[in-house]
């Protein structure tokens, strides 16, 4: 009787798809799903010192970020004339309808890394110094990556409090939407809501509870984490604001989102899980929370639901996942 117990217990653990226990299996999250690649894509549209950056990130990627101690000092990068225009310009324009599009909670957070982070115009902050700053915030740490990940690979990451980061800018050609992810979309877009207290717990529920799930959880997961952390709009002060990153680092969409012009859904996770999306333009449909607040509990209940044979735990001290059997 025992022998079969064992033999349907390494079964299930079969079934379970390998996921990091510690913060320095990190390294191995790192699937790249980017179609770009900068040697052998001349049409796609990124200047000459944006495929030196994102050579130089895959070239990070490949050597490891955590081989040493986490907390390693990022690589700072110097970003070029035509770049530093690209970001003004991005941030002008951005700066000036943040008051009456964005979230409270974006605000604070902007407010904060203008005050103490060096956030500006003038220049394009490092990874380096935004790191250490949320570090001390919220406990987050980034770490550079050269394009879009693997939802699974992205979610697991989150699940230690390590954002990866894309560190080159998108194209001059236009600042005011990029399909890609780049650093005006996670300096601008992702960052202000990682300095806050409360979203950056609820980013690592989402991350811990990813670990270890079925495909069609993580396409599911994914699905939701994109029309709310990158494309969410919640209502607040009797108007409806943006709180997704995508929104908040394009002035194209975020616009348009606010606009009336597309259509919204009332933000249901089980319905939203099932939505099509596409990244290469503005979306068609936008979820609608009642509150910043209710689309966080909602999707917490959610990710809490996510069937696994195990629980998951997470250490700070160690910064590591505990994994224990489902009593
Ligand atoms: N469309 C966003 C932007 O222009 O900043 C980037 C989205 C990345 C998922
Ligand atoms: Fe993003």
């Amino acid at each position: 009787l025992k022998r079969v117990a064992d033999d349907v217990r390494c079964v299930q653990e079969e079934q379970v798809p390998w996921f990091p226990r510690q913060i320095k299996d990190l390294d191995r999250c790192n699937m790249l799903i980017t179609k770009f690649d900068p040697d052998m894509d001349q049409e796609h549209p990124v200047s000459e010192a944006a495929r030196r950056h994102l050579r130089a990130g895959l070239q990070i990627q490949a050597v490891s970020v955590f081989r040493e101690t986490v907390g390693d000092p990022l690589p700072t990068v110097e970003y070029t004339a035509e770049e530093a225009s690209t970001w003004r310009k991005v941030y002008q324009q951005l700066r000036g309808v943040y008051p009456s599009l964005a979230c409270r909670q974006f605000l604070d957070g902007l407010q904060q890394l203008e005050a103490e982070c060096g956030y500006g115009e003038e220049r394009i902050p490092q990874l380096r110094d935004v790191s250490a700053f949320l570090k001390e915030r919220t406990g987050f740490q980034l770490r550079p990556v050269a394009g879009l990940l693997s939802a699974r690979d992205f979610l697991a990451s989150l699940a230690f409090r390590v954002f990866q980061c894309t560190q080159y800018i998108r194209h001059g050609s236009a600042p005011m939407h990029s399909p890609e992810p780049d650093c005006c979309h996670e300096l601008l877009g992702h960052i202000p809501m990682l300095a806050d207290k409360e979203f950056a717990q609820f980013s690592q529920e989402i991350g811990l509870a990813s670990l270890g799930a079925s495909d069609e959880d993580i396409e599911k997961l994914s699905t939701l984490y994109w029309f709310t952390v990158e494309f969410g709009l919640c209502k607040q002060g009797g108007a409806v604001k943006a709180y997704g990153a995508g929104l908040l680092s394009s002035y194209g969409e975020l616009v348009y989102a606010l606009s009336n012009e597309p259509q919204y859904k009332p933000f249901d996770p089980e319905e939203t899980a099932l939505q099509p999306y596409q990244d290469q333009t503005y979306q068609p449909v936008y979820f609608v929370s009642e509150s910043f607040e209710d689309a966080k509990m909602k999707l917490r209940k959610y990710s809490a639901n996510i069937k696994r044979p195990f629980t998951v735990r997470y250490d700070p001290f160690t910064c590591s996942v505990e994994v224990l059997d489902q009593p």
